[in-house]
């Protein structure tokens, strides 16, 4: 049933490559093949190279022609299969590649900002018999670009959003109560790369992937941290244990209801992804309840514009005092409804438990701000929008700590096979460098 789910849900940069049902190769794929050496940097990451084909002469595309354009300061390059591309001056200047101007073991600029000229002219411009870009600058620096790095470096529109959506995968498949969630297997994610990936891929376009037939001991998670990079550590420690605890310094550590929620948003930089790993369910209760933060947010765009503005415009302070791995008292402010400059959703923070007493809002402000809370929270728990499942022991939930809200039901505790949950986070920045590092391995290969 989950390839089927998957098929669906896993990102056209994986559909595109080749054609139908990847999910179902993938699965066929990682039975098939016989895995390949660990390349072992740390732990088992990405697990075979991605080298690329050594170059020889003539490469990337054509250029056909290139010029100096005085008047706006830039080179046009000509294409050999028609359309041009613009790339300023000073722009190219600032991006020579040769050794003096560039570090090329780190693939990081050398030449200092101070010792850029802003306003630079050119001295000649010529395409090489090589098919690069030959420029020597008014001082007689040469400056000599590849048509391939041009290609990639291109101004337009559109290859500017070609490249954005290539870099962040930020295209969201937003669902609600019915979806199918996509499942893979534990050991399948950490011993092949093509199911890394889809594993990942899904976890962005979806926000959670179930992953099964995790061994029902703690220390689990430690190996999916590793397989990406390296877990997120937190004042509750690089792994926790969620578990109904005498004299409990969070609410989650005891046997109540959570409420939807997302974690830590007392942090500045809150989690990106949380993982839990089911080692023991409760013989009552414990069941999941999971909704989608961007969809629901859309939805209250849409019916209540002014409480969608008010929860993306009014600071709420979270608070979090005790002792875990260390003793702490974090304190923050933070948006209900984060958005970006062009007003799209990019992070919902919502905790019921840690949002403070201080409301750091002028008296006019409290009762709209309370309504408008109270209208989210009950799109957020309208049948319609809340996904249920019940974890059993060996289930890692996976899932977008930014994006989605994560609730579960009460349950009864009981000393005999008391209720257990391991914890961890991971922070999208170093998810997302193994998703590339994973789509580069895995499209040499193909
Ligand atoms: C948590 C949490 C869910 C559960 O620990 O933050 O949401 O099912 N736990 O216990
Ligand atoms: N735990 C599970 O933000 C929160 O306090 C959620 C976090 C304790 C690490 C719970
Ligand atoms: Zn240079
Ligand atoms: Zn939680």
């Amino acid at each position: 049933m989950w390839m089927n789910t998957f098929a669906r849900l896993v990102p056209p940069v994986l559909q595109r490559s080749s054609g139908a049902c990847r999910a179902l190769q993938f699965a066929g794929r990682s039975l098939l093949t016989p895995p390949l050496a660990p390349l072992l940097v740390r732990g088992q990451q990405t697990l075979g190279s991605a080298s690329l084909p050594v170059r020889s002469g003539f490469t990337g595309p054509s250029v056909r022609k290139a010029r100096a354009l005085k008047g706006e300061r830039q080179v046009e390059v000509q294409w050999g299969n028609g359309g041009h591309s613009l790339y300023p001056y000073t722009w190219l200047r600032d991006n020579c590649q040769c050794s003096a101007c560039m570090l090329q073991s780190a693939v990081s600029r050398r030449l200092l900002l101070v010792d850029l000229d802003v306003n630079t002219g050119v001295k000649s411009v010529e395409v090489t018999n090589n098919n690069q870009l030959s420029i020597v600058w008014p001082d007689q620096h040469l400056s000599v670009f590849d048509s391939e790095w041009l290609k990639k470096h291109c101004f337009s529109d559109e290859a500017r959003k070609a490249r954005r959506d290539k870099m962040f995968f930020n295209e969201r498949y937003l669902w609600g109560s019915t979806l199918n969630i996509p499942t893979m297997g534990f050991q399948e994610v950490l011993q092949d790369d093509e199911a890394a990936l889809s594993w990942l891929l899904a976890l962005r376009r979806v926000g959670m992937v179930h992953l099964k037939g995790t061994p029902t001991e703690r220390g689990q998670l430690a190996k999916l941290g590793d397989r990406i990079g390296f877990l997120r550590m937190t004042h509750y420690g690089l792994t926790f244990q969620v578990q109904d605890k005498p004299m409990a310094n969070n609410l989650a550590y005891t046997a109540g209801r959570l409420s939807a929620h997302t974690d830590l948003p007392v942090l500045q930089y809150t989690p990106g992804i949380q993982l839990l790993h089911c080692i023991i369910q409760a013989a009552e209760g414990g069941v999941s309840e999971m909704v989608d933060g961007f969809h629901a947010a859309e939805v209250l765009r849409q019916e209540d514009g002014e409480a969608f503005r008010i929860l993306s415009s009014l600071l709420v302070d979270f608070n979090d005092v005790g002792t875990d791995y260390c003793d702490f008292f974090m304190h923050n402010k933070k948006h209900t409804i984060e958005l970006d400059n062009e007003g799209q959703v990019i992070r919902v923070h919502l905790n019921n438990a840690t949002r403070d007493s201080v409301l750091d809002l002028p008296l006019h402000q409290v009762q709209p701000f309370y309504s408008a809370l109270r209208t989210f929270t009950d799109i957020l728990n309208r049948p319609e929008n809340v996904l249920t499942y019940t974890m059993e022991p060996g289930d890692v939930v996976t899932f977008d700590n930014s994006r989605l809200l994560h609730g579960r039901r009460s349950y009864v505790s009981s000393s005999s096979g008391l209720r257990h949950l391991e914890g961890a986070y991971l922070d999208w920045d170093e998810t997302l460098s193994r998703i590339r590092m994973l789509r580069k391995a895995v499209q040499a290969r193909q």
